[in-house]
């Protein structure tokens, strides 16, 4: 019998598949209340749920466990099946071991989602029938079907922490920067999680500007900064303007480009690269680039009022996101309000501070973490809101013209279900 620890979208998705497998499983969630229970007992039994407090009889006569991303390896009930020799797997390996079809893995602390919606529509528009899922959220085992070609699988760390067999014929690590440090040890832990991808990859891509990732046989390689070789791909700036390049060839300009922000540069660079490892044709995979909008939540532009522009990168729950999405707005508006706040990640916000101060004339915070982001900046004018209505509302008396972007660098939990509905919220209040 099998052991699915969490009752949300993953461990729906497990109970689902070892149904249709007829294999029998227990399902436990250690809160009484899991957002996922309403839809779990509308399709299945409840005989074999189990909510509250973890219980080592949870383990009896189980020889796998199928766990949920968000459960770290600490709680109770992990440590004891792995005292117990009970394999400890995610949903990604589960779905591993019966995907017909290749699968292409993107991590990376930002820029997963963009460059796995971007692939995954090149791959499309290539011709091939194509799944793309995994922490993008539509769980891995939901896209499971023999009519596809290509899965591409947004992988987080901590799927990746639960996974020890997975093939990929290719994949990639974006970048690695502090996110997600109450579930590590150390940072040396969460870089050690995100390289753990390569292992498993047949014909890895490789980002030449992340000081952290590695040098390994079979690599494509991309990046701003790239010398120009083979079929790898990077740019060059020719007067004052910046070309993507596939080794000497430049294959467009990229204020071509549909999207804003040099790491909109760097995404599409990575899906080239993917691309390229598993055989896309480049003119067709081009056509794709000029053409694709990106995804909701990330520098989202959302409407334009009385000389002001309104973005949305609720997705930004992290410094560094947020310092990219300033970075992308800076040469295009001279006075930008941003509007942060939410629940403050454990890592260096200094950058993002000296930025503000450098770039942003008011800020307006929001949340449980709003006091403490406020206390470290200094040279900003800092109004602080309680209702994202409030930011909004205050927000557009501060300037005339110019953009108000709400990228959050904090995560959502404490006023939201979640980003989305952050952003949602905001561009209500906007609208
Ligand atoms: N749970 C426990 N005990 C715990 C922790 C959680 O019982 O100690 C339970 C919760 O009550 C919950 C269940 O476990 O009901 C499942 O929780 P989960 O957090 O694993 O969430 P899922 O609904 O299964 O969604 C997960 C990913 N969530 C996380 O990794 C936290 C989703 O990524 C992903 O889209 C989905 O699987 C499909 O693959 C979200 C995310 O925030 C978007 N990811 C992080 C990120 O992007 O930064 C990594
Ligand atoms: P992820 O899935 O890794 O969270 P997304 O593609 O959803 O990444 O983008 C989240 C935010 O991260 C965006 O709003 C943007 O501000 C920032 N971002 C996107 N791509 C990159 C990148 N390559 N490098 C740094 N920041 C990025």
């Amino acid at each position: 019998m099998k052991l699915i620890l969490g009752l949300g979208k993953t461990g729906v998705s497990i109970a689902r598949f070892l149904t249709k497998q007829q294999v029998a499983f227990r399902i436990a969630d250690n809160r009484n209340a899991p957002p996922f229970l309403l839809p779990f007992k509308s399709q299945f039994n409840t005989e074999n749920l189990f909510l509250g407090d973890w219980k080592p009889e949870l383990l009896n006569n189980i020889d796998e466990v199928i766990i949920s991303p968000g459960i770290a390896q600490n709680e109770a009930i992990v440590v004891l099946a792995r005292v117990n020799n009970i394999p400890v797997i995610s949903d990604i390996e589960l779905f591993s071991r019966h995907a017909n079809a290749p699968i292409i893995g993107i991590t990376g602390s930002n820029g997963k989602s963009s460059v796995t919606q971007l692939l995954g529509e090149m791959i499309a528009n290539d011709g091939n029938r194509v799944a793309i899922g995994g922490n993008i959220g539509k769980p891995a085992l939901e896209c499971l079907s023999d009519k596809i070609d290509y899965y591409v699988l947004e992988l987080s760390s901590y799927q990746l922490d639960y996974t020890q067999n997975l093939t990929l014929l290719t994949g990639v690590v974006l970048n690695i920067t502090p996110d997600h440090l109450d579930r590590y040890p150390s940072f040396e832990h969460y870089i050690k999680s995100k390289l753990s991808l390569y292992q498993y990859c047949q014909h890895p891509v490789i980002n030449a500007d992340e000081p952290l990732t590695p040098t390994l046989d079979n690599a494509k390689y991309f990046g701003m900064d790239m010398p120009k070789q083979g079929s790898d791909f990077g740019t060059v700036t020719c007067h004052g303007s910046c070309y993507i390049l596939k080794g000497d060839d430049a294959l467009m300009d990229a204020d071509e480009l549909p999207l804003i922000g040099q790491h909109n540069i760097v995404n599409v660079l990575a899906a080239l690269a993917l691309g390229r490892q598993i055989g896309l044709n480049t003119d067709s995979m081009m056509i794709t680039i000029k053409t694709f909008k990106g995804l909701e939540h990330r520098i989202e532009w959302v409407t334009k009022k009385q000389n002001i522009d309104y973005y949305n990168d609720s997705k930004a729950t992290n410094a560094i996101a947020t310092i990219t999405a300033i970075k992308a707005l800076i040469n295009q508006y001279e006075n930008i309000v941003l509007i942060a706040g939410g629940i403050k990640k454990q890592e260096d916000y200094n950058a993002l501070f000296a930025l503000i101060d450098n770039h942003i004339p008011h800020v307006v915070l929001i949340g449980q973490s709003a006091k403490e982001l406020g206390n470290n900046i200094h040279t900003a004018k800092v109004t602080y809101a309680n209702s994202m209505e409030a930011a909004v509302n205050v927000a557009s008396t501060l300037i005339d013209k110019g953009a108000i972007l709400l990228s959050p660098a904090c995560a959502s939990f404490d006023m939201f279900d979640d980003f989305e509905q952050r952003g949602n919220v905001f561009k209500d209040i906007v609208k």
